[in-house]
């Protein structure tokens, strides 16, 4: 493709589709998945615009505290009440938020279909737990939605709101081309990705199935789709039921 067949850049001076906001008492851990690959080109267009903050901006003293012991006693600091409440009424002055999520193992399970509809939001803020986790008084007046990866527990909220932010950006109209296009994806039709191969067509005597060569694209969306279900059925038959 020459630069003339190129489609034109989306203006960047133009409202994103989505902003997201995080806060984090480590940003560092949020930085490089978010500015590489289509991540990096959902920015770049102006489509997406993610703000990371650090919570200790928003620190009880100058020493920077955030968290404090539990009442009741036990091991493990929690994330206190004022910083995180300052820290939310001051981003929220910009503008309200959609959903202010927060992200934890207790949360409930991130999907694809959330993901989607996530995706039509246009300003989200994501909280990242660290320690014990944050005060509850939070979680019961500011959080509208709680969100975890999965079943296995992380240090901190920060890669599962990497997780979140990339699972969400790729889905925005324009951030995905053809080669990348989000409709063939494992889950978008509740159904897992088929097999693909590229070339060679034979490597070590390992042969690529001959109804991909054989150009009749009838018969190999025919192929591609017994496949996904053949797939689906052997892994994952909990996604069939419905
Ligand atoms: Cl969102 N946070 C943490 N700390 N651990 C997790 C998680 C989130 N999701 C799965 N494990």
């Amino acid at each position: 493709m020459t630069p003339q067949d190129l489609p034109a850049e989306r203006p960047v001076d133009r409202q994103p589709l989505l902003h997201i906001d995080i806060l984090s008492v480590l940003p560092e851990l949020l930085a490089s998945p978010l500015s590489h690959s289509i991540m990096k080109r959902a920015q770049d267009k102006g489509l997406l615009t993610v703000g990371v903050h650090h919570l200790r901006q928003w620190a009880v003293n100058e020493y920077g505290q955030v968290d404090d012991y539990q009442y009741g006693g036990g091991a493990g600091m929690v994330m206190m009440c004022e910083p995180l409440a300052r820290a939310i009424d001051s981003l929220q002055e910009q503008a309200a938020y959609d959903e202010i999520i927060y992200l934890t193992p207790d949360g409930s399970t991130l999907n694809q279909k959330t993901a989607n509809s996530l995706s039509l939001k246009g300003r989200l803020l994501l909280i990242c737990g660290h320690y014990k986790g944050i005060d509850q008084r939070i979680r019961d007046h500011y959080v509208t939605r709680e969100i975890s990866i999965g079943d296995y527990v992380l240090s901190g909220g920060e890669l599962a709101a990497a997780v979140l932010v990339d699972a969400i950006g790729r889905l925005l109209p324009g951030v995905l081309n053809d080669e990348t296009s989000a409709l063939t994806d494992s889950f978008q039709d509740d159904l897992l990705a088929p097999p693909v191969y590229t070339r060679p067509v034979d490597f070590r005597g390992w042969k690529v199935p001959d109804i991909l060569l054989s150009g009749d694209p009838k018969k190999v969306d025919e192929w591609r789709y017994e496949q996904a279900l053949q797939r689906t059925a052997e892994r994952r038959p909990d996604l069939m039921k419905e």
